[in-house]
């Protein structure tokens, strides 16, 4: 039995060698691998500075690995699938997140789970509602589907 459940938010705005982001998507679940569960793919309105839209998922996969051991793996996919570091949330083969973890929570140099943003970020809790809805933040104590409610009560300028 794996020692550690994760989750791992995807998200791709840019084609690359497997063709569109959300085949870039599909291609990084199965590089991934050790999914257990995974969300369908969202297409989403770009946060930030990027103007491209993005393909969206979450995947639930259970793992030996530590959360630093996880992150460096996660990097090296982004690599191999030729994320190249520009701007700052500029457009991208593919973004792997660590979101979640089964051992709550982990500050390390370069790390920090539960990912600091997911709270407020729709294309994170809506895939996220389909395959944990109950997953508590370890942070805040609140579930997944109250974390997504509030983000949806939000006003557009609050
Ligand atoms: N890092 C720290 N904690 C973590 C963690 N839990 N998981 C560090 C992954 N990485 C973590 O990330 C920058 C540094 O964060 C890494 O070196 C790692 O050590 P990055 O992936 O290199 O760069 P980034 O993704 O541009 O930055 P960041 O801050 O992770 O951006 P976000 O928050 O991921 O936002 N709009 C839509 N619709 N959909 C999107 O997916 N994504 C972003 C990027 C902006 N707008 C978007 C989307
Ligand atoms: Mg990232």
């Amino acid at each position: 039995m794996p020692a550690s459940s994760y989750i791992i938010a995807l998200g791709s705005n840019r084609r690359g060698r497997h063709g569109s982001p959300r085949a870039e998507v599909h291609a990084a679940l199965a590089a991934i691998g050790g999914v257990r569960a995974w969300s369908r793919v969202h297409e989403t309105a770009p946060l930030g500075p990027s103007i491209r839209r993005f393909a969206n998922a979450v995947a639930w996969i259970d793992s030996d690995e530590t959360p630093g051991a996880l992150l460096v793996r996660l990097k090296a996919i982004e690599r191999a699938f030729g994320r190249r570091r520009g701007q700052r949330w500029g457009a991208r083969v593919i973004d792997l997140d660590i979101v979640l973890w089964s051992g709550g929570c982990q500050v390390a140099p370069g790390l920090v789970v539960p990912h600091p943003r997911y709270r407020e970020r729709r294309f994170v809790l809506a895939p996220l509602a389909e395959i944990a809805p109950h997953w508590r933040d370890p942070v805040t104590g609140r579930a997944t589907l109250p974390l997504l409610h509030a983000v949806d009560r939000r006003r557009p300028c609050a």
